[in-house]
């Protein structure tokens, strides 16, 4: 059996990498492979942009955003806006395998959830609290400067993994807690097939992290897969997709915000990018082996 393959973003993303690779070697699909590497990311409360212990939006509460894509047939579903459910990216599954529909959002996919047995929680921990009240932005600041932000801001960081499975096929999970001190009822890319993530067998797979506003408007993950299709490796994608943020911020004149995305093509291999000052790290395992690798920063 050809080995599996695992990208996810950020340091966490070894978190997610170790979790899922038990049920790479034997031999599972790969969306469940990428959901239990997610979960344990969701579960951990010391990462506060994800899950349980993920940072609240202006008004102090937890809003959660995730979906999921199934390469062999692109079968996706997704959640946005979600309050007090823990396991975002399973849920999204649920909405993909029992529901005729893609997304749901809100208090629509806080009752489908319940209505599935999950439990409901609080995901704020007395961490994710505190750090809330420190970050809090002065009431002053304008919902655009919030938007571009500063690119080195941290206060956001989304666990996207990718996993191709022993038999060769593709899948993906995006979840997290959304940007901190967002407007309630924001919506970033996560959650959106397309943006945060995108996955066929035939082309490959990409994801995203970063300021959700910017990878929506370039369709950040379906630009990298199409890429893909075209013949571009996973590492060039990548860059062309920083490069067509670039792009797109200076025709608003404005300096692109943090934006990182990960890809992997079906012949396994790997690749990523980010803009500038983003310090974007990823793990990777192939076969036992586990790296934390830094994705080139694309200037223009
Ligand atoms: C969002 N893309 O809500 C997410 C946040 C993120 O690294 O990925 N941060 O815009």
């Amino acid at each position: 059996m050809p080995a599996s393959t695992i990208i996810a973003t950020w340091p966490f993303g070894q978190t997610a990498v170790r979790a899922a690779m038990p049920l790479a070697r034997q031999g599972r699909p790969a969306l469940d492979v990428a959901i239990a590497g997610a979960q344990a990311v969701e579960d951990d409360p010391a990462v506060n942009s994800v899950g349980y212990g993920g940072l609240p939006n202006a008004i102090g509460t937890v809003q959660l955003d995730a979906c999921v894509m199934d390469g062999r047939t692109l079968s996706c579903g997704g959640v946005a806006g979600l309050e007090n459910v823990r396991h975002a990216a399973a849920l999204a599954r649920r909405v993909m395998e029992r529901t005729p529909h893609v997304l749901l959002v809100g208090e629509g996919a806080r009752t489908f959830a319940v209505k599935e047995g999950f439990p409901l929680d609080t995901l704020l921990t007395p961490d994710s609290l505190a750090e809330w009240r420190k970050t809090r932005p002065k009431p002053a600041r304008a919902p655009r400067q919030q938007q571009e932000r500063d690119p080195g801001d941290t206060s956001h960081d989304t666990v996207t993994v990718l996993v191709q499975d022993q038999k060769g096929s593709l899948g993906g999970v995006c979840t997290t807690s959304g940007l901190a001190h967002k407007l309630p009822g924001r919506v970033g890319d996560s959650p959106l097939i397309g943006s945060g993530l995108y996955v066929d067998d035939t082309a490959g797979a990409a994801g995203a992290t970063g300021v959700g506003e910017e990878i929506i408007r370039v369709g950040g993950s379906f630009f990298i897969v199409e890429s893909m299709r075209q013949g571009r490796s996973p590492q060039e994608a990548c860059e062309l997709a920083v490069r067509r943020v670039h792009s797109v911020a200076a025709r608003r004149g404005v300096h692109p915000a943090r934006v990182a995305f990960i890809a992997l093509d079906p012949k396994g291999r790997t690749g990523a990018a980010c803009t500038p000052r983003t310090n974007f790290q990823y793990a990777v395992s192939q076969g036992d082996k586990v790296q934390l690798l830094k994705a080139p920063e694309i200037e223009r």
